[in-house]
């Protein structure tokens, strides 16, 4: 054993403590396991990869998660985004059941949808147009199936780690549950459309430049998260967007940026605002819908015309520009706007104390840890670093985050059960939870 990892044998350390008692989790997993594969409806939900069975959630509010057994968790992956003013946020609920007394779905329009629209724009320029859909995964694939139109060519090039939902296109080497539990993409995705898609390393433009010589007049997009979530936090090296904003403009491929994850978070603008992009395409979903299901993408004028009815890209949806979301997305979206300057310095100081608070106690702990984080975005490698690409996060002691998950959550802070996976905080979350917060990383580190 390493010095100062005697945590990687499995134990908490500290004798003091111990697991909370889990006995109606445990009997509601074993239920969930008669009809959903692994119990689960989405994969990453399952906890295989940190061990140790899920705990169900009753309830949420503000910061804080209360499980079945009534246990409570300081939650800091925030329904894996979108809650980023807190759970049950006031403004919120009042929204969703004002508007549920209308009905819960028309399948027409509503003036809300361009409510919605009118905000988004506002914050992000490039999407003159857009179409509201209901996941990430729609979004990205709606993108990519447009950009193909409007190129008329096929290949896609995308970035190994980064995760643009589970279209089959987008699966190769993907981030997310792709990375976490270690399957190189789906099994069930067709070799021919498998090698429509080019996975290069990412924060590197050389391999870029070569994958468009290699295929010249082929490649009809470029789609990355701009800050990677789902291999983990990676930050986009200096002039590395840039750099592929120049490359694809003079290949004529278009630059998609899949802002599901960072959209909203790292800046009200995203990581379009924060980094001055000026993308082809946008996507967007998590903290746009407040918690309820949606998706967007959009970008410039010429290019969203060509869907259906105006031109001949097809895309719908029965439940798309539901009103429940846009009413949740509007009361989100609208409350981050007219308190922008309070709600994103007050993310980026408790989470700058929360990242390098633990960073510190693992640095005292002598536990090679590296910290990437962008706002309140980030994760904890355990490795030594640095963490640049997914070849490089690949290097983390997986065995270690997965005893490092299990202390935390049984001292009550609930991480993102995936190495390959980015944390989250919410402006709910104050001094206390950050002083609880690395008392339990102490804890957890003491060998
Ligand atoms: N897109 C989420 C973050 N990786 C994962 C959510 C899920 O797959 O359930």
């Amino acid at each position: 054993m390493q010095d100062g990892l005697a945590f990687y044998t499995g134990r908490i350390m500290r004798p003091d403590i111990h697991a909370p008692l889990r006995t109606r989790s445990q009997a509601l997993q074993q239920r969930a396991e008669r009809y959903f594969p692994g119990g689960v409806n989405s994969p990453v939900r399952a906890f295989r990869a940190v061990g140790g069975a899920p705990p169900f959630i009753e309830r949420a509010e503000g910061a804080w998660l209360t499980d079945a057994d009534g246990n409570r968790y300081i939650d800091y992956f925030g329904s894996w985004g979108p809650m980023i003013l807190g759970h049950a946020f006031p403004p919120v609920v009042e929204a969703i059941e004002r508007t549920a007394r209308n009905s819960a779905s028309f399948g027409a329009s509503t003036a809300a949808e361009a409510d919605l629209a009118e905000r988004i724009a506002a914050c992000y320029p490039t999407l003159e147009k857009m179409r509201f859909v209901s996941s990430g995964t729609e979004a990205t694939m709606s993108a990519i199936r447009l950009a193909r139109a409007a190129t008329e060519r096929k290949i896609i090039v995308k970035f190994e780690g980064c995760y643009h939902g589970h279209a089959d296109g987008l699966l190769v080497k993907a981030g997310s549950g792709v990375a976490t539990f270690g399957i190189p993409g789906s099994a069930g995705v067709p070799e021919e459309i498998a090698h429509l898609t080019l996975a290069l390393p990412y924060n590197d433009l050389a391999v870029v430049e070569a994958a468009f010589a290699a295929h010249p007049g082929a490649i009809a997009a470029v789609i990355l998260e701009p800050v990677v979530g789902n291999a983990g936090c990676i930050v986009p090296a200096e002039g590395y967007l840039a750099g592929l904003r120049a490359l694809t403009a003079r290949e004529g491929a278009l630059l998609i940026v899949d802002e599901v994850m960072t959209g909203f978070r790292v800046a009200l603008g995203g990581a379009t605002e924060l980094y001055r992009m000026d993308p082809d395409l946008v996507t967007l979903g998590k903290i746009v819908g407040g918690g309820l299901p949606v998706g967007v993408f959009g970008g410039k004028r010429a290019l969203m015309d060509m869907l259906a009815p105006l031109g001949p890209v097809y895309q719908a949806g029965t439940l798309s520009g539901n009103p429940l979301a846009m009413a949740a997305g509007l009361a989100t979206v609208g409350y981050l706007q007219e308190h922008a300057s309070a709600v994103y310095s007050q993310l980026e100081a408790t989470a700058k104390a929360v990242a390098e608070g633990v960073a510190n106690e693992a640095r005292r702990a002598g536990v090679p840890l590296t910290l990437n984080r962008v706002g309140a975005m980030w994760t904890w490698f355990f490795t030594q670093g640095p963490v640049n690409n997914y070849e490089q996060a690949a290097t983390s002691n997986t065995e270690a985050f997965g005893c490092f998950h299990r202390a935390m959550l049984d001292q009550g802070v609930w991480l993102p059960p995936s190495q390959f996976e980015a944390a989250f905080l919410s402006t709910a979350h104050g001094e206390a939870e950050i002083a609880a917060t690395i008392e339990a990383a102490r804890n957890a580190f003491a060998a």
